[in-house]
């Protein structure tokens, strides 16, 4: 595919919303960006602000680019119909505006999340053609995010790379990151392969660097072209010194999604089922 000039950047306020509006235009983007609250810092003049859950919005915001970077939504676990909101229908308004507006590219960014209770200590890395098996709501959310992507690739040749992304933060925070972790500039590498890459209809990839503990096999986005240059590991010492070893028994050891398979949204951070997660960030929206 040619490369997309102009993009439209959904949760463009958010962290990684925030990491790619620096990065992505360095890649030869012009950004449209978009949030539900104002984008802060000298770009964010003339940004979009809108509910996903506002139709028409969506559609104008849309119309005129060529491709879009769907970050906007809600990142962690939360109450059903909040989830519902703004992820479900929120994902849903956003495909349907590219297709009315004639949009070939979507980015998608998926999660770990969506395959959260698949376990992990085989012996062969997990690729990204495995069945969902989400571990919270906001997982199933992306579940539904990938299958509506495929529905429009088959159905109405909308092309998305949807992106199940494993911790992208400035650093590695806990251990687990240090498999899990996808540095800001492998992330916009990442994406601009995904936004690049001929003939994707739908196609899943994970989302990580070249991490030294990756338990997650990165073929299908280097199928894409993208080549990670960061490695977690350089984190390893100070992490360990801070937190200890969890050990093979600590549910990151056990679980895709880590701890998020303890949330439990009608009882808020349920930890009842064995383990205490090794929590270091929030897991549910405030
Ligand atoms: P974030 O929470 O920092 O940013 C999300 C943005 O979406 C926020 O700025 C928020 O205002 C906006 N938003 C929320 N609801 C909205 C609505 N109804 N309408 C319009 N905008 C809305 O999240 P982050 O970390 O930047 O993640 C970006 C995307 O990547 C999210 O979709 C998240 O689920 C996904 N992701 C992030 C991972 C990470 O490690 N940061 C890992 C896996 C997936
Ligand atoms: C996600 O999907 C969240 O959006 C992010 O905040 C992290 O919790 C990440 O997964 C993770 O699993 O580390």
């Amino acid at each position: 595919m040619n490369q997309p000039r102009t993009l439209l950047l959904t949760g463009a306020a958010g962290g990684i919303g925030t990491f790619l509006r620096t990065s992505l235009p360095g890649y030869g983007y012009t950004l449209r960006l978009a949030d539900l609250k104002p984008v802060e810092g000298p770009d964010g003049a003339g940004s979009l602000v809108f509910d996903l859950a506002d139709a028409d919005a969506v559609r104008a915001a849309v119309r005129g680019v060529d491709a879009v970077v769907h970050l906007g939504g809600i990142s962690l676990e939360d109450r059903f119909e909040a989830v519902l909101e703004a992820n479900v229908r929120g994902t849903y308004h956003l495909y349907e505006a590219v297709r009315t507006e004639g949009v070939r590219r979507v980015v998608f960014a998926s999660s770990n999340h969506a395959v959260g209770y698949v376990p992990l200590g085989g012996e062969a890395p997990i690729g990204s053609a495995i069945p969902t098996r989400p571990d919270t709501y906001y997982g199933l959310s992306k579940a539904f995010g990938e299958n509506l992507a495929s529905l429009y690739a088959d159905k109405y040749g909308v092309e998305t790379v949807s992106i199940r992304i494993g911790s992208c933060f400035a650093e590695p925070r806990t251990v687990r990151m240090l498999a899990t972790w996808l540095s800001p500039a492998d992330c916009a590498r990442l994406v601009h392969a995904a936004l690049t890459a001929p003939g994707v209809g739908h196609t899943v990839v994970n989302g990580i660097s070249a991490n030294t503990r990756a338990w997650w096999d990165l073929a299908a986005a280097r199928a894409l072209g993208y080549e990670p240059r960061d490695d977690a590991e350089v984190y390893a010492q100070a992490l360990l010194a801070a937190h200890g070893d969890p050990g093979p028994d600590h549910v990151d050891a056990r679980y895709v999604g880590g701890s998020f398979t303890l949330t439990d949204p009608h009882h808020r951070p349920s930890p009842a089922r064995g383990h205490a997660p090794q929590v270091t960030g929030r897991l549910f929206t405030p």
